[in-house]
């Protein structure tokens, strides 16, 4: 009993140390753990209203960590949004960060700012194990060689990925720069424009798919799944889709297993539930709302397991933890596979209007938790946090000096101190911008179809301005524009001052 007593004291006393040097805003260097999922939306977890899905272990992050009700990706697509998240820019600044092909060239510079670059520079272990999809190479790849600049030359030492979407080829993972399991005698080659001689494609072939193309999946079939470009060769690195999951899994346990002794920063980037869904056969028709379901209560699992791992190496209570989607949901995305059929009444962006590809809420804003077992006191916070202010915050965390650019230092509120986010924020879909500040979110008029391509999602295109009160009007159902021109007009030139003045108009 005594010895239970002093343990307790012990144990007790230790988080207290923790918590009064976070507290002091003392540098601290825990391990850093980005869990970060593919077009999860707003109300896909239970912790976040979801009534048909049950999502326990994403659940016991936000109930026992900090659970941000307004918290943003920077964008409604991946590629920008994973662009902000590293580079702590905004993605509207870089023309080339818009969803991109599996052979698409590097977009991050070697020479710039990034997340684990900083953290290196504060003693910090990095790695990024999972989607990539920020390019690869300079222009001139061979994927039979060293595939390079990538994630090892924008500051990650070991670098685990799939290079693009588990939609597009090359179906295949790198190991550092390396295509794992290669056969130099089966070389691999990868074109997005033209098929190779003899490969069957899901257009010309549908017999020999086992999930069929709705569209935009016709090239290449791998698995009997059609992708999106055309690939030959490489069979013996070929990936198997139900089999990623646990992957991935594997390889964040093993790393976190032998990068313990030291602060590390882990971006662990699960490819569920983006599109081809491929739940390991222990998942299939768990959800019973089709592979959709299916692949989050996967994801689910993963989580579940990979925090069990932090307990038992030891080191839960010194490790922040930031779980976040990097865009909003979207039912059909190129596939028949029955997401929308089986929804029934789940509601993948809450009460959020919208989803992935849009501007309106549902496309940007999306889960975001922090956890930090004994350290951050469980809460929810509507502060306006958003992952392109990781970059600012951690680096005052760790006590290092970033470039910040339109990182905002939010440290606080992440930890659950502060209610004090952000003041503003841009948020993108496909090179279009919006605002949101306070209570407000402003969408310029824009010429475009209201609806995105055949995903059925709204886009939140319009020729008139869009003014919303999210207090009053979360669902963005009373566009406010004509009846407060003043705060219409104020907006408009807070906008015009971060985006530039040719935005705050009508623009194509
Ligand atoms: C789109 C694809 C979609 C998905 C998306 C990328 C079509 C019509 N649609 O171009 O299936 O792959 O790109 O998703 O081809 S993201 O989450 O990586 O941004
Ligand atoms: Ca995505």
């Amino acid at each position: 009993m005594k010895l239970k007593n002093t343990l307790t004291t012990l144990i007790v006393t230790g988080l207290m140390m923790v918590n009064v040097s976070v507290n002091a805003s003392k540098p601290v260097k825990p391990n850093i753990i980005v869990i970060y999922l593919d077009d999860l939306g707003y109300g896909d977890l239970s912790a976040y209203g979801a009534t048909e899905l049950k999502t326990p272990n994403m659940d016991a992050i936000a109930n026992e960590g900090v659970r941000f009700t307004e918290g943003y990706a920077t964008s409604a697509t991946c590629t920008p949004s994973r662009y902000g998240m590293l580079t702590g820019v905004y993605p509207w600044r870089n023309e080339k960060a818009r969803i991109l092909p599996g052979s698409a060239p590097l977009i991050i510079s070697t020479k710039q700012e990034t997340l684990p670059k900083m953290l290196k520079r504060a003693g910090y272990q990095t790695a990024v194990i999972g989607k990539w999809h920020l390019g690869l190479g300079d222009g001139n790849l061979d994927w039979n060689g060293h595939i390079t600049p990538g994630p090892n030359e924008v500051g990650f030492d070991e670098a685990y990925i799939l290079a693009a979407t588990q939609d597009r080829v090359p179906t295949v993972y790198i190991d550092n720069g390396y295509i794992d399991g290669l056969d130099a005698k089966d070389p691999i080659y990868v074109n997005y424009k033209k098929n190779f001689d003899g490969q069957p494609t899901g257009k010309d072939n549908p017999e020999l798919t086992t999930m069929k193309w709705h569209h935009g999946h016709n090239c290449s079939i791998v698995n009997g799944i059609p992708r999106m470009g055309y690939m030959k060769g490489g069979k013996s690195a070929i990936w198997t889709d139900v089999d990623m999951a646990d992957h991935f899994l594997d390889k964040v346990k093993s790393y976190v297993h032998d990068h313990k002794e030291k602060p590390f920063f882990l971006y662990y980037a699960l490819q569920q539930p983006h599109v081809p869904r491929t739940p390991h056969p222990r998942f299939v028709g768990k959800s019973g709302m089709g592979p959709r379901g299916d692949v989050i209560l996967e994801a689910d699992w993963c989580i579940g397991e990979f925090m069990k791992t932090l307990e038992e190496e030891g080191v839960l209570e010194n490790t922040l933890i930031v779980f976040s989607s990097d865009n909003g949901p979207v039912l059909n995305d190129g596939y028949y596979d029955d997401a929308v059929e089986k929804l029934g009444n789940h509601t993948p962006g809450g009460m959020l209007r919208g989803g992935k590809y849009s501007m309106f809420e549902a496309g940007p804003r999306v889960p975001f938790m922090t956890y930090w077992k004994g350290t951050i006191k469980p809460g929810v916070s509507d502060a306006l946090v958003c992952q392109v202010d990781l970059l600012a915050s951690l680096a005052k965390m760790v006590g290092v000096e970033a470039e910040e650019n339109d990182s905002e230092d939010i440290l606080s509120a992440l930890l659950g101190k502060s209610n004090k986010g952000r003041k503003n924020l841009i948020v993108e879909a496909n090179g279009k911008t919006a605002y949101r500040t306070g209570d407000w979110a402003m969408i310029p008029a824009y010429e475009g179809s209201p609806m995105s391509w055949k995903s059925g999602n709204e886009t939140a295109i319009a020729p008139e301005f869009q003014l919303y009160n999210l207090k009053k009007d979360i669902g963005q159902k009373n566009n406010l524009a004509k009846s407060n021109p003043e705060v219409l007009q104020k907006l408009i030139a807070e906008f015009e001052e971060i985006r530039g003045k040719e935005y705050g108009g009508l623009k194509k």
